[in-house]
């Protein structure tokens, strides 16, 4: 049998990159950066280049499994399966209301083109308000800034990190994650040329991370303490009148506002709080000020903290104000070939309704993720008795995990869909598998909404899945038929007929490049054809100014005063005066997270040629701490917070601030009941069992991971 190439995009993660497959039959012999894609010209990432594994592996399930009274696993026919869950699904609804059902959609979701033309008919249909999902432990504060701001939850600006000359990364590590909320394939060798044409980049982060080495400056902050950074950055702004929107004035509105509150606050504090003297603060606003092709970017580390809602509104506030927005270099938004942005106008999806037991407004239809537990353990009419979990492992995942594991255990029923008989999916008394990673055809729809540059790309599969196989879309459809019957809510008509593939195509001739999108491009212009014809993918063109064509707030303008920002910080700026960097006792630590270059949360550790080398999951801590608390490398250390504890190696080095420990989360693969052969002996503890579902950015709902309190106790064997 000939060795063939097979091209696709590899749906891992948010970079990407396009891959050559080298394949014989049912072979794969390599797996490279596909040099000629457009987008990612060659690069990869050890995942990507061990993709096969997951569709190789012996735990991958292929059929459906029902769970037997020893606990034990038995096949069962798919027509079984959806009848069973649409029966107990529906009966449950019936007896105990609409939000008796739960549902999880998990981080795989969204890199996964089949599944996204079904989630909200989902929760459309099941009526439920009991839906959570990954972003309130991740990027909720950049939609929640979006959605205000600029009138849509999707419409967020990306860093053009291909054409700016100064960058400022707050809370990120691109070199590990591959960049997020900024897709851009090769970010290392992106950020490395900004360097190399004469600009900085600049690293804000309490780990030195794999990033900041190669960044042209690193400075430590505190854990949490960025709004006070951005604080004393607008103000440096201010006083040396670098107040300058350009263009953008006449589309601000409010911008008097936040202007008035930073220019009257009483800033002495900043530089203790955060760890970064006010000379280095300045220098650093002043160099951004007078770069006109400069942005600031904030990531995760800046999303997952107790002000993660206020960071995103005044650091993008301060890129509009300075001048540093809409225009190339700066920050822009992308122009995707399929616009998943619909709506003409502003809609109300903030607040709409409130969860049961903690009164946590909705964002989008969603919860935060930290009420689930106590949604699913609370007694009482809307409790969650049933849950369908999509491509997540909660278990893992979410703050305070172990509290929502107990929580599964008391549902009345639980199906999973996943490949995988994981931490959370263990639990359930169905699992309905998909096909796996090279089975499935694929157009990123989300991931090309926060690119660095405008691209498309079809994958074809590169294996047909086999008659007792199905796509996650047609299990989601299996299931909707079924809920439909006991809803007065109906499938529509074009999900019942169209597959994912004629639904794209729709999408793609009707968006910007399309071929229906102007008389001139009906030969030229994009269909799902042209996109098979060029399999390494269509380039569309650098990122471009787009305002005031892209906002959809009210007013017509970018919103910069709404009351869910103002009021807040107002109380910040009147309490920092007397604000002070707490005195801790000597054994106790700001808790921050970590990736790692060959993790993909928690889901990746089962891949053999990604578990090769030293144990990952440690505890960071600095040689001063190590030493003074009498700890040796590889010591096990105890890790203490309010709501657990954990047993882990230390790893003790420079790269970490003082006074802050680090730990990798997605670890903990010693439960029960998981069928994860390789995963299990790289077990790990999750960092997840000591985090704390209470701590909650109060404007957004977000998770605050970063800079919870903890303590460590060294062990004695
Ligand atoms: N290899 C790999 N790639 C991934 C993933 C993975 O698990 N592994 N996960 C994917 C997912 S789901 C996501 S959301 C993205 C995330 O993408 P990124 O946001 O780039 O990833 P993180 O590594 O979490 O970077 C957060 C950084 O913030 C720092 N930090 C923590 N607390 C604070 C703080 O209070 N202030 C500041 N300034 N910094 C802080 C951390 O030290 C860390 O370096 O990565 C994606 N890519
Ligand atoms: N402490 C702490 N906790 C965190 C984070 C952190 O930085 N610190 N990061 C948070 C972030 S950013 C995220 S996104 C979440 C992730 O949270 P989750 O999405 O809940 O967890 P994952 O580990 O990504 O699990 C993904 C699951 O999807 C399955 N899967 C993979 N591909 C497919 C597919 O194509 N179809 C189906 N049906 N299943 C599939 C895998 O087998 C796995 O079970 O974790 C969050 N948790
Ligand atoms: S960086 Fe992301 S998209 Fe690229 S190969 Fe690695 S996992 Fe895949
Ligand atoms: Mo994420």
């Amino acid at each position: 049998m000939a060795i063939k190439n097979h091209y696709r995009v590899c749906n891992l993660c948010e970079a990407m990159c396009g891959l050559e497959i080298a394949y014989e039959g049912e072979k794969i012999i390599s797996v490279k950066g596909d040099e000629k894609d457009p987008f990612s010209k060659g690069s990869i990432c050890p995942k990507g280049a061990h993709i096969q594994e997951l569709h190789e592996s012996p735990d991958r399930l292929k059929t459906p499994v029902k769970k037997n009274k020893e606990g034990g696993w038995d096949p069962i026919s798919w027509e079984e399966a959806f009848d069973e869950v649409g029966q107990r699904i529906n009966n449950i609804r019936k007896a105990h209301g609409e939000n008796a059902v739960g549902l999880y959609f998990g981080n795989p979701t969204v890199h996964n083109m089949g599944i996204l033309f079904y989630t909200n008919e989902l929760k459309r249909i099941l009526g439920t308000h009991n839906v959570f999902t990954p972003t309130s432990m991740d990027q909720l504060p950049h939609h929640v800034m979006a959605y205000y701001l600029f009138g849509h939850s999707l419409r967020i600006p990306i860093p053009d990190i291909d054409h700016t000359d100064f960058m400022i990364l707050i809370g990120a590590n691109p070199a590990a994650s591959n960049g997020s909320i900024m897709s851009a394939a090769g970010v290392t060798q992106r950020l490395k040329a900004i360097k190399n044409r004469g600009g900085k980049v600049i690293t804000l982060d309490p780990r030195k991370t794999e990033t900041s080495r190669l960044a042209s400056e690193h400075l430590f902050i505190r854990p949490g303490a960025d709004i006070y950074f951005l604080i004393g950055f607008l103000k440096v702004l201010i006083t040396h009148e670098k107040i300058n929107p350009g263009r953008l004035q006449p589309f601000l509105k409010g911008q008097d506002t936040i202007l008035n509150l930073v220019e009257n606050a009483d800033t002495t504090q900043i530089a203790s709080l955060t760890g970064i003297p006010s000379s280095v603060l300045e220098r650093l606003a002043l160099e951004y000020a007078d770069t006109p092709k400069a942005v600031l970017y904030g990531r995760m580390g800046m999303s997952t903290q107790e002000h993660g809602g206020l960071c995103h509104w005044l650091m993008q506030s301060i890129n509009i104000l300075s001048g540093h927005f809409d225009r190339p270099g700066t920050t822009l938004f992308p122009n995707p070939a399929v616009p998943l942005i619909k709506e003409k106008h502003f809609k109300k999806k903030h607040g709409r309704w409130h969860s049961r037991i903690s009164q946590k407004p909705e964002f989008q239809g969603e919860f935060p993720v930290s009420v689930m537990a106590e949604e699913l353990q609370t007694p009482g009419k809307g409790k969650i008795r049933a849950l369908i979990t999509h491509a997540g492992n909660p278990v893992l995942a979410t703050p305070n995990g172990k509290e929502l594991e107990k929580g599964l255990q008391e549902l009345d029923f639980m199906v999973s869909i996943d490949i995988f008989i994981n931490e959370t999916s263990a639990h359930a008394d169905i699992i309905l598998p998909p096909a796996s990673h090279l089975e499935v055809p694929h157009y990123d729809l989300i991931f090309n909404l926060f690119a660095v540059h405008n691209t498309a790309k079809f994958s074809k599969p590169l294996y047909p899945i086999s008659k007792e196989q199905r796509y996650d879309w047609q299990i989601a459809k299996a299931l909707l038929l079924h809920f439909e019957k006991a809803s007065p809510k109906k499938l529509p008509w074009i999900l019942k007929r169209l597959s994912p593939e004629r639904l794209l195509n729709l999408g793609l001739q009707l968006g910007p490049y399309g071929r229906l999108s102007h008389p001139k491009r009906w030969f030229t212009g994009l269909t799902l054809g042209k996109l098979k014809r060029n399999p390494h993918g269509i380039a569309l063109g650098p990122l471009q100014s787009q305002i005031p064509e892209v906002l959809l707030t009210k007013s017509g303008k970018i919103e910069l005063d709404h009351e869910v920002f103002v009021k807040p910080f107002t109380q910040l700026l009147e309490a920092l005066p007397e604000k002070r960097v707490e005195k801790v006792k000597e054994n106790e630590f700001l808790l921050i997270g970590r990736r790692h270059l060959r993790s993909n949360n928690s889901w990746m550790h089962n891949s053999p040629s990604l578990m090769t080398g030293k144990n990952r999951c440690t505890v960071m801590l600095h040689p001063d701490d190590a030493t003074r608390l009498n700890i040796l490398k590889n010591d096990t250390v105890l890790v203490q917070s309010r709501t657990g504890q954990l047993q882990i190696a230390a790893e003790i080095t420079p790269n970490i601030m003082p006074g802050v420990v680090s730990i990798p989360h997605g670890f903990g693969h010693h439960r029960k009941g998981t069928r994860l052969q390789v995963a299990s002996k790289h077990a790990g503890v999750s960092l997840n069992d000591i985090t704390d579902n209470l701590r909650m950015d109060p404007v957004t709902g977000n998770a605050a991971f970063s800079g919870q309190p903890v303590t460590l106790i060294k062990q004695t064997t």
